[in-house]
Order: structure tokens, then sequence, then C-alpha cells
């Protein structure tokens, strides 16, 4: 008698256990969160904890068969995309996918641990199209994270951005053999025209990252109607600048500190406006 109802008591507490036990709604590639990443300085930031999700994709980088959890998003024009993993709690792999699978598939990111952390920081530049991010763990781990995503335009060709003071590039399409054939990917906030080449030079920072304030110039170092802007994927201001100096630009802007992607353009400010530059740089 007494068996027969402990027995029932045991049998209660495990029903009761397993119905307050919720899996993470995105613990199935078929069933990811969508994520609307939003204008080009939306900061989206998502948290849950792998530890109620089962294993499904695996990495390339890091193929350990740890809980997981999937984001869906979609990208309409030709960008950077940005996601961390600062702030969660256990040692995070983050990758990314285009279909839903036992393996991530080729050609995409995928990081375990950046700035110093066990946590995960990665960009890869994106087609139109709609793709997955996958929170993993290294070696089967789980537990609390947070992610953040940003994203920013990308131009037909894409560099880091020199740490140096000096730098020259072009969007000139002669100069630039070997490489696509530069067209108009990115519009200024600052100034009208379209049709003008652009290139893109990018960085990330970490989350000790202090900030400050960075200028650049072409002024006397470009022979085109240049337009200089510079982007961060945590805030919506630009610093922008057409014609500083004759035709050529100059800025100056915040830097925000933390975490992010940054990306300074060099554009034209017409169809007709192109060719070899140079950029003075001061950058924290
Ligand atoms: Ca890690
Ligand atoms: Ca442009
Ligand atoms: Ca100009």
């Amino acid at each position: 008698m007494i068996r027969s109802w402990m027995a029932g008591l045991v049998g209660g507490l495990l029903l009761s256990a397993g119905s307050a036990f919720a899996y993470e709604a995105n613990d199935q590639c078929g069933s990811a969160q969508v994520v609307n990443l939003g204008a080009f300085s939306t900061v989206s930031t998502f948290s849950g904890n792998t530890c109620n999700a089962t294993p499904d994709t695996l990495s390339h980088c890091r193929p350990y068969a740890a809980p997981d959890v999937f984001y869906r998003f979609t990208v309409n024009q030709r960008s950077l995309v940005y996601v961390d993993a600062f702030s969660s709690t256990y040692d995070t792999v983050l990758f990314f996918t285009d279909v839903c699978s036992t393996e991530q598939n080729k050609g995409f990111e995928c990081v375990d641990d950046q700035c110093g952390t066990l946590q995960s920081q990665m960009v890869q530049l994106f087609e139109p199209g709609t793709y997955y991010l996958v929170v993993s763990g290294f070696g089967g781990q789980c537990g609390a994270f947070n992610i953040h995503f940003q994203h920013l335009p990308a131009s037909d060709v894409l560099y880091k951005l020199p740490e140096s003071s000096q730098f020259s590039s072009s969007t000139d399409n002669m100069a630039n053999r070997g490489v696509p054939l530069l067209t108009d990917r990115t519009q200024s906030t600052c100034s009208g025209s379209y049709g003008g080449r652009d290139v893109t030079h990018y960085y990330t920072t970490c989350p000790s990252y202090l900030g400050g304030t960075l200028s650049a110039t072409t002024c006397g170092l470009a022979s085109f109607d240049t337009v200089l802007y510079f982007r961060q994927g945590n805030t919506p201001a630009v610093a922008c600048n057409d014609d500083a100096c004759g035709l050529q630009s100059t800025i100056s802007g915040a830097v925000t500190p933390g975490a992010a992607l940054r990306a300074l353009y060099t554009d034209g400010y017409s169809s007709s406006s192109f060719g070899d530059f140079s950029i003075n740089l001061s950058r924290p």
C-alpha cells in the first residue's frame, strides 16, 4: 500500500517535472526563430539556454554533438552580417549555414573563441537570401547564451580597415582588373547622388574596446569627386561628408565603445566619379 502510494507520488512528480520542462522553441532548424535584422543600425539581441535543446547540426570548425538552437534571417541587399555571443555563460560556438541539415554547409563561417574569451564573434558577407545562425557549444557543452546581430551594407569589394595612417585603394575598374567590376552598392546619407562606385573597409571590435574618434580624409588624395562615410552596426549615427575641400571629403565621428561591426565607405559622387584614392586615417 505504502509502496504503491510512493510509486504514485514519484510518478506524479516525474509527470509534473516532465510537463514543466520546456525545450527551446527554436531547438530544431525547421522551427528556427525568425530574426528581422532591421535598419543598418539595429542590434538584435536574443537569449536562451541550450541545455534546453538537443544536438542537431555539426559545425565544421568544432564538430561536437552539442545542444544547439537556430535563428533564421533574410538579407535584402549584399551585406556584412555580424554576430557575437559575448556575456554568454558557457563556451559557445557560433556558425552560419543556409540549409537545415545534420552538418553545416560549406562556405560558411564557424567560430569558437574570440577576444580572449570563450565566446564567439564572427562576420560574413552575404548576398540576398535566407540564412541560419546556429548557437552551439564547445565539446558538447551547453548553457545560457546571449547573442547580438548587427549588419552593414557591403560594396563589391571589401577590405579590412588598416591600422595604418594612410592607405590606398581604387574605384577605377580598369585599375581593379582581377576583381569583379565595381558597381554602386551603397548610398551615403549626406549626398543624394546615385550611381557612384564604392569600396568598403571594415573592422570588428571586442567588448573591451573603448571607442574614441575616427577621422578620415581624401583631401588632396583623390582625383575624383569622393564621398566618405563611416557606419557602425550599433548606432544610427553616421559620419558623412561630400565636399570638404573642393570635391574631396573629410569626416570625423565618434566611435562607440564595445563589440561591434564598423565600416568606412569611399564612394563616388556620381556614376562618372571614380578613380584611385588614398585616405589619411586616424582611428581608435
Ligand atoms: Ca567558445
Ligand atoms: Ca555608391
Ligand atoms: Ca565630393
